[in-house]
């Protein structure tokens, strides 16, 4: 069945500097040359492709304490918040194309100025949830969840260029599947808060249906809150997406990574996804790109109501002989 009719706004964020590697500036552009919108609107959905965010050069931008480049990613991360704004306020599901994913800062906070209170599912290896000061590497795409959960508003020191900012997401709206790279300070962030998660083992244990069920029963538990799917390319087994920063063994499958888009578009609810990391100058070669950036654009067609059995129009006709 296809249940509806998708509005996409496209924003690539060419941004890599809340990680040491460059390469992934360059995602964007790659997945919109493999297709993504002529592949959405063949699949029926109406796309409007806003270009991409340009960022400022920041000078003399010198660590804080252990955290790297603040005022360039804090500066970034303001124009994609309020792109993302504009986005949604045009009524569309945003599709947010990075970039490494300290993005989700200005993309979460985007979505949230226009829609308040959201549920987030955090499709990672990584849980992305050190705080400054427990960063074992200060590369702030392993710390954007700190930055946007209420209860973590205290552990957060004062960083230049975030002060356009404010946590905007609670600790209960959250739900992580594929983790499988934690540091044990995010450990205990994860338990102390008791963020919801589904580490590669339970997605071993339960199957990925029963994660999908599970996930979409507690984020809806009380009221239906739109959904912002953060989508990390890593998460991803790297047989699959290999060229990616930070990879690390034993992710989802290809249909374990489709699965759970495809669930989400059945809530009706998904109102915002970043799909980000994807990093070609990490593939060893043409075919580990290529097989990275299909993988990144099929998890976005899953988003929007690509069915695998295939899309039919309802009121078609067989020719006649
Ligand atoms: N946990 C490590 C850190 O905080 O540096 C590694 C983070 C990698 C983050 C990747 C993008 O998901
Ligand atoms: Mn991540
Ligand atoms: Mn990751
Ligand atoms: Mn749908």
């Amino acid at each position: 069945k296809r249940s509806h009719h998708h509005s996409v706004g496209i924003i690539g964020a060419p941004f890599s500097k809340g990680q040491p590697r460059d390469g992934v500036e360059k995602g964007p552009d790659l997945i919109r040359s493999a297709g993504l919108v002529e592949k959405l609107r063949a699949q029926g959905c109406a796309v409007k492709d806003y270009g991409n965010v340009t960022f400022e050069e920041v000078a003399n931008d010198e660590p804080i304490g252990n955290v790297k480049r603040p005022r360039a990613v804090g500066s970034a991360n303001q124009r994609l918040s309020a792109a993302v704004h504009a986005v949604k306020n045009d009524g569309y599901t945003c599709v947010m194309l990075g970039g490494d994913h300290s993005l989700a800062i200005g993309s979460i906070q985007g979505h949230a100025a226009a829609k308040k209170d959201l549920s987030v599912v955090w499709v990672d290896a990584h849980a992305d949830i050190n705080t400054p000061l427990t960063s074992p590497t200060g590369n702030i795409h392993g710390q954007p969840m700190s930055y946007l959960i209420h209860e973590l508003h205290s552990k957060i020191p004062v960083l230049p260029n975030f002060s356009w900012m404010k946590p905007c997401v609670s600790a209960k709206d959250i739900v992580y599947i594929g983790l499988r790279d934690v540091d044990p300070e995010e450990h205990h962030i994860l338990t102390l808060l008791g963020i919801k998660g589904y580490s590669m083992t339970e997605v071993d244990r339960l199957g990925i249906s029963k994660v999908m069920e599970e996930t979409c029963d507690y984020i809806f538990s009380k009221v239906k809150k739109p959904i912002h799917l953060s989508y990390d390319i890593d998460a991803l087994d790297p047989s699959i997406s290999p060229a990616t920063g930070t990879p690390v063994v034993g992710g989802l499958t290809y249909r374990e990574g489709v699965y759970i888009t495809e669930h989400i578009c059945q809530t009706g609810m998904l109102s915002a996804v970043d799909m980000v990391e994807v990093n070609p100058k990490r593939g060893k070669t043409e075919d580990e790109i290529i097989s990275t950036v299909n993988a990144a654009v099929d998890l976005i067609r899953g988003c929007f109501g690509r069915l695998r059995e295939g899309n039919h129009p309802a009121d078609y006709k067989m020719p006649l002989p």
